[in-house]
């Protein structure tokens, strides 16, 4: 499924060359649109993202994907906002696009992301080699209560958290990145899948975000928003309420080291019919209700 690099439909998974190769050709034609790194992976791949901005001095939404290989709707959904962005006609979403800078990143695990297209469709881990195991969960590797509830460190696991917080170029590098703009961060989006939940910090804990009551209204709203187009319905909570327990993970680091205003993880479709392999035909209805949900996420923080 290579594209031309000048195309991508919504009814086809891209490998990672041709989404990388689907940046340079959108940077090409837009000139609010410019490609950004942020960071390296293990095999020494560049972590390649876009920025669009219409101008200085605004506020920045990050938008992170891909982070676990095998959930490949999530670079997909994330290359779909970032194409409504740059292209679409609708007037909410061109407002969007000109009041904040968005950096987007589609595949923060390229390594991964690669293996599931080569190898194994279902890795979830980079492919560090530890001992005669591979990969570190790039989603227990953050500086943040390392190694704690919900991360193991067995590297045989599927949420292996590597041999210390930030052991892993991509992470390590991602929150370098991360840093160097977080002052002007004012939303951090996060795309897993599956399970049709939007989660808040914390991960290792059952304790609230300070903000817990203004965020969960705009969350459950903007999960309301995401519901009207097909009838896909969310669970909103935080972490600790809505899934399980995990430590080191981005979400709370973001939160935690860079006090960024609002964090979501969103595990979009499906319930677990299909899970990681959501079909392709639902890659356009899950993009088109996520920017649905991205925009009333906009509206209602900016009623508070
Ligand atoms: N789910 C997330 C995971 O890393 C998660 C859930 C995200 C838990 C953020 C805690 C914090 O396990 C998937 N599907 O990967
Ligand atoms: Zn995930």
């Amino acid at each position: 499924s290579r594209s031309n690099g000048r195309f991508m439909n919504w009814t086809t998974y891209y490998d990672l060359d041709s989404i990388n190769s689907w940046i340079d050709s959108l940077v090409e034609t837009h000139e609010e649109a410019s490609v950004i790194y942020g960071g390296v992976s293990y095999e020494e791949r560049q972590i390649k993202g876009i920025k669009i901005s219409h101008g200085a001095g605004r506020k920045i939404i990050f938008i992170e994907g891909g982070i676990h290989a095998r959930e490949w709707i999530s670079p997909a959904v994330v290359n779909y906002i970032t194409n409504e962005l740059l292209t679409s006609d609708d007037e909410e979403t061109r407002a969007a696009a000109r009041e904040f800078d968005w950096h987007i990143f589609p595949v923060t695990n390229p390594d991964g992301y690669l293996w599931t297209h080569t190898e194994n469709r279902l890795w979830r881990k980079n492919r560090r080699p530890v001992g005669s195991e591979f990969g570190v969960d790039l989603n227990r590797n953050w500086n943040i209560n390392w190694l704690g509830i919900g991360a193991s460190s067995n590297p045989a696991m599927d949420n292996y958290a590597g041999t210390g917080p930030f052991s892993e170029p991509e992470t390590r590098s991602l929150s370098e990145y991360i840093r160097s703009i977080g002052d002007e961060i004012e939303m951090y989006l996060s795309f897993h899948s599956f399970g049709q939940l939007l989660l808040l910090p914390f991960g290792n804990t059952t304790d609230q975000l300070a903000n817990y009551n203004d965020a969960i209204k705009i969350g459950r709203r903007a999960m309301g928003a995401l519901s009207v187009r097909f009838n896909t319905l969310y669970n909103a909570g935080n972490v600790a309420e809505a899934i399980y327990l995990a430590s080191g993970v981005s979400i709370d680091w973001v939160k935690e080291s860079i006090n960024v205003p609002l964090v979501y993880v969103y595990e979009l479709r499906d319930r677990g019919n299909f899970g990681s392999l959501l079909p392709a035909d639902q890659i356009l209805p899950t993009g088109q209700e996520t920017m649905d949900s991205i925009l009333e996420l906009i509206h209602q923080a900016k009623r508070l």
